[in-house]
């Protein structure tokens, strides 16, 4: 099964999807391993790893060894150019919509595409959009982007219209890593019920109600990176998973 069809079939299942952002440049090589297999347990349905800036030449050894033990999906997420690796299952292959930028927008994607040719890496084409979240990121410095007013989602379900026409097929609402507040849900809302594309929503989501409460917004995928990153909250990641699956019973979201 691809990559894409692997998460249609798992927001049909669960009703969303729990992705698991994995950062290369902040993990330890030598704990992947137990990460992944820790997170898949728990109920994360595909790893993206990728980073808004790489200031470690460690990419491909930290894929290599995340692809090592996944027995899910592990999908690029790329910060730049040098995140294209033939040993991932997919890369999102995004277009920054709202960047200032347009290598960002489709430029960067004219040097990626004949290496991705050459790797057989399946693409998930996909609009990202910055929307504010009450402090300036790495991602909405890093992609040139003006942010999507949070109180504007009718901005938000415009563009994710666009990204429909364009034939992408998914929207990636994204408050940044590390944001103050995650994408309010009424822009969820909007954006879900404007598109039959999936919606995927990260950035600054902490906690399993806040998980819930975008998934029931609308949101098909929910990432999380940051929060786990932290000690000691790795054991909250099965609590997060049931929080999402929000087709399955739960019984202890605290
Ligand atoms: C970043 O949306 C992801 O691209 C995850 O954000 O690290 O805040 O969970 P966090």
């Amino acid at each position: 099964m691809k990559t894409f069809e692997y998460l249609l079939d798992i927001r049909g299942r669960k009703g969303a999807g729990f992705l698991l952002l994995l950062d290369p440049d902040k993990l330890a090589n030598e704990n992947l391993g137990n990460i992944v297999k820790h997170a898949q347990n728990s109920g994360v349905d595909a790893f993206l790893v990728g980073s808004s800036l790489m200031t470690r030449d460690v990419f491909e050894k930290s894929l290599g060894e995340i692809k090592k033990h996944a027995k899910v999906p592990v999908i690029i997420f790329p910060g730049s150019l040098f995140q294209i690796s033939g040993q991932a299952d997919a890369i999102l292959f995004l277009s920054v919509l709202a960047s200032r930028n347009t290598d960002l927008i489709v430029g960067n994607h004219v040097h990626a595409a004949p290496l991705i040719r050459q790797h057989k890496l399946e693409t998930i084409a996909m609009a990202y959009l910055l929307v504010e979240s009450g402090k300036l990121t790495s991602a909405h410095f890093m992609s040139d982007s003006f942010p999507i007013p949070r109180e504007k989602p009718e901005i938000a379900a415009a563009y994710a219209m666009a990204a429909e026409m364009f034939g992408m097929k998914l929207v990636y609402l994204e408050a940044g890593s590390g944001a103050n507040e995650s994408v309010p849900g009424e822009m969820v809302q909007k954006v879900a019920r404007a598109v039959n594309i999936p919606v995927i929503v990260g950035g600054g989501i902490r906690n399993p109600e806040k998980a819930r409460e975008l998934a029931q917004a609308g949101a098909s995928f929910i990432v999380t990176g940051n929060f786990f990153e932290h000690d000691g909250n790795s054991n909250r990641l099965r609590e997060f998973a049931k929080a999402v699956h929000i087709k399955q019973p739960v019984t202890t979201v605290v």
